[in-house]
């Protein structure tokens, strides 16, 4: 016996809650950070990812969830609302937050604030280098990811893959503790693919036994950084039971926003000031 689980992998997943792994997995109040913002910033630029506990206020999340309920079923129940947002929904189980908040009666704009406040965007600022750190809403999405809905969970990829841009960073915000009940996201650690290039999971079939493969399990007010070289997809196992609502918020500095493709932009959430502005 080498002391190893014989039992394969997604059966080893479900008894482990909140697997102790070789990720940087970093518990810390807000209040009380663990860790210097340089340092969190360097484990953010040497690892790919990393998740800071307890970084949003917990109440906040829940009533974002509860507004997310809400404007999910109203998009659910009425597609003419947004035929454009509803068709995308039908696809992916997510929705471009803005404008269609106007129609749902959503406020999901109100986390760019509480992210703007909290110990992320320092760690942020020292990854980019700058202050000037901005949020192009075509890039953010709200999640609502159905138990057992087979169809719902997304594959591997890379955020650069998708958005066409190696200067994101995306703040993982789950309004639901997912990751064991509800689904959650999954991460492949180390990502040694530091290129664009997703072939290495080109289905569902792929082999993810070679690869290490973090399930986050997480509270409402944790944040999953993540950059765009990091494989990732929905975490979902068929014994979950509860839904999870989410929002993927994607952070660029001023300088690298403009590189990205029109439809990635729309609009601009500035973190500095707290104004939105129109794309040109
Ligand atoms: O939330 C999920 O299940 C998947 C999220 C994702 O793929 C992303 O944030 O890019």
């Amino acid at each position: 016996m080498n002391g190893l689980d014989p039992r394969p992998a997604n059966d080893q997943i479900m008894d482990r809650p909140n697997p102790a792994s070789a990720v940087p997995l970093l518990e810390s109040a807000a209040s009380k950070p663990i860790a210097e913002n340089s340092e969190l910033a360097t484990v953010l630029s040497d690892h790919g990812t990393l998740l800071y506990r307890d970084a949003l206020p917990p109440r906040a999340m829940e009533e974002m969830e509860h507004m997310a309920r809400e404007g999910f079923q109203r998009l659910v129940d009425h597609p003419d609302i947004c035929p454009s947002q509803h068709e995308f929904y039908s696809q992916y189980r997510s929705v471009i937050p803005f404008p269609l908040d106007v129609h749902l009666g959503t406020n999901f704009l109100q986390v760019l604030a509480l992210l703007g406040h909290s110990p992320i965007l320092p760690i942020l600022e020292r990854y980019f280098g700058t202050d000037d750190l901005v949020v192009p809403f075509g890039s953010m999405l709200a999640r609502y990811v159905e138990p057992r809905s087979g169809d719902a969970p997304v594959e591997w990829r890379q955020d650069g893959y998708v958005t066409e841009s190696t200067r994101l960073v995306t703040c993982w915000i789950p309004f639901s503790p997912c990751g064991f009940a509800a689904p959650g996201l999954k991460i492949a650690l180390p990502s040694p693919l530091r290129i664009i290039d997703a072939s290495e999971f080109p289905d569902r079939t792929a082999d993810e036994s070679r690869w290490h493969i973090w399930n986050p399990v997480c509270r409402r007010g944790d944040v999953i950084l993540f950059d765009p070289f990091m494989l990732h997809g929905t975490h979902f196992h068929k014994q979950m039971r509860q839904p999870r609502y989410s929002l993927e918020v994607r952070v660029t500095s001023s300088e690298f926003v403009r590189d990205l493709p029109a439809e990635r932009i729309h609009y601009i959430y500035d973190f500095s000031s707290g104004n939105i502005t129109e794309a040109s």
